[in-house]
């Protein structure tokens, strides 16, 4: 009995704490800055004022704003007319499509490897769709929240193709470029050590100096996400040999699982973003595409009627995530599906001619699978 009423006390206390708590919560807008209470009538709702979440702030602004690459062939490039291009690029389009619909309206800020999750954190970027692997550390330690991986990686080894090095066992010794603020840089040490290699990591902020570093022979190789090195290979200069003058190693060092991050704190944002992204594969597995997209419209199939918006059985869906009905139809029809997004950008139609490998949907054997549309 004894016990109880202790209990019970313990229990008023705690309930009246939280109340109190509830109180200063609900004085201040919830934005913890104490000044909302005399602007704001109705008081403790989230998502309001400047509180309120990425997603509405970017439907007020009508632009995305995207953090990008502006330095890697295939991925994010910035043209010498002053546009970006590339498969994260288009990624940054389509969330941009699901958004606002409309695939022009991002702003692209190029960051460094260094910069990245600074800008993030800072919310000087809305999303980072920059060649960004999802480790714990980023994800538990960097304030931002991985999203699903657009691009199954790893890391890999480049030489000049008139190097004697053939694979990573022969460059015991040798000077390896490497950008700094990596995983690359990270994998390196660890992977030399386990095969009780030595080396001299050569380190650099950004990828043109290390590729001039590169050309004069101050490094023996270049090491980065395979992708990466294949999207520079594809483009390096013909007074240097063109991409006959590279070969890259069949070696790879690591798991790199690339995808966009947003800020911690946000899910209404994150689930958006996610959502566009699915849509991509999801339409893929539909095979709908850019150019058959009005005849899918068309779909008696309830599955591709909830993915584009349409009513099922005269039932308009709603997934609840913010996004307009057709926010599918919009990506699709604007940027296209996965495969069609991947083709241009790194696959065969592209000159990085990557194979699909573990980017291929799983009903291919690969590991692309959206989760249902229902
Ligand atoms: N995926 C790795 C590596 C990303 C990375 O920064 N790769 C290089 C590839 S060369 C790059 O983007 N360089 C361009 C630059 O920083 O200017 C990571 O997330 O740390």
């Amino acid at each position: 009995m004894r016990t109880r009423g202790i209990l019970g006390l313990g229990l008023i206390l705690a309930i009246a704490l939280l109340v109190a708590v509830g109180c200063v919560h609900s004085d201040d807008g919830g934005n913890g800055d104490g000044e909302a209470a005399g602007q704001e009538t109705t008081t403790g709702e989230e998502g309001q004022g400047e509180g309120e979440g990425v997603l509405q702030q970017v439907k007020d602004r009508g632009r995305l704003v995207c953090g990008v690459n502006e330095a890697v062939p295939g991925f994010g490039v910035a043209t010498e007319g002053g546009e970006f291009e590339g498969f994260d690029i288009d990624f940054c389009r389509v969330v941009a499509a699901a958004v606002l619909g409309d695939p022009e309206a991002v702003d692209f800020t190029p960051l460094t490897a260094e910069q990245r999750f600074t800008a993030l954190q800072s919310g000087e970027i809305d999303v980072l769709i920059r060649n960004t692997t999802y480790t714990a550390s980023r994800d538990g330690s960097e304030g931002a929240r991985f999203l699903h991986t657009t691009y199954y990686d790893g890391q890999g080894m480049m030489v000049k193709s008139d190097s004697q090095f053939q694979s990573l066992a022969d460059l015991d010794g040798a000077r390896i470029c490497v950008l700094s603020g990596t995983t690359t840089e990270l994998n390196l040490e660890s992977v030399f050590q386990a095969e009780g290699l030595d080396y001299e990591p050569i380190t650099f902020e950004e990828a043109d100096p290390l590729q001039q570093a590169f050309i004069q022979g101050r490094c023996d190789a270049w090491t980065s996400d395979h992708s990466q090195l294949a999207g520079i290979q594809s483009a390096w200069p013909e007074a240097e040999g063109g991409p006959e003058g590279l070969r890259l190693f069949e070696d790879i060092m690591s798991k790199e699982p690339l995808g966009p991050a947003v800020r911690d704190g946000d899910d209404e944002w994150a689930d958006a973003v996610n959502w566009a992204i699915f849509a991509t594969i999801q339409a893929e597995e539909f095979e709908i595409t850019s150019e058959n997209i009005d005849e899918s419209l068309e779909s008696e199939n309830p599955d591709i009627q909830r993915l584009l918006g349409q009513p099922v059985e005269g039932e308009p869906f709603d997934s609840g995530l913010g996004l307009d009905a057709d926010f599918a139809v919009n990506i699709i029809r604007e940027v296209g599906n996965y495969g069609e997004i991947y083709d241009r950008n790194v696959g065969e139609g592209s000159p990085l001619g990557l194979e699909r490998g573990l980017n291929a949907l799983w009903t291919d054997g690969g590991l692309q699978y959206a989760p249902p549309y229902r």
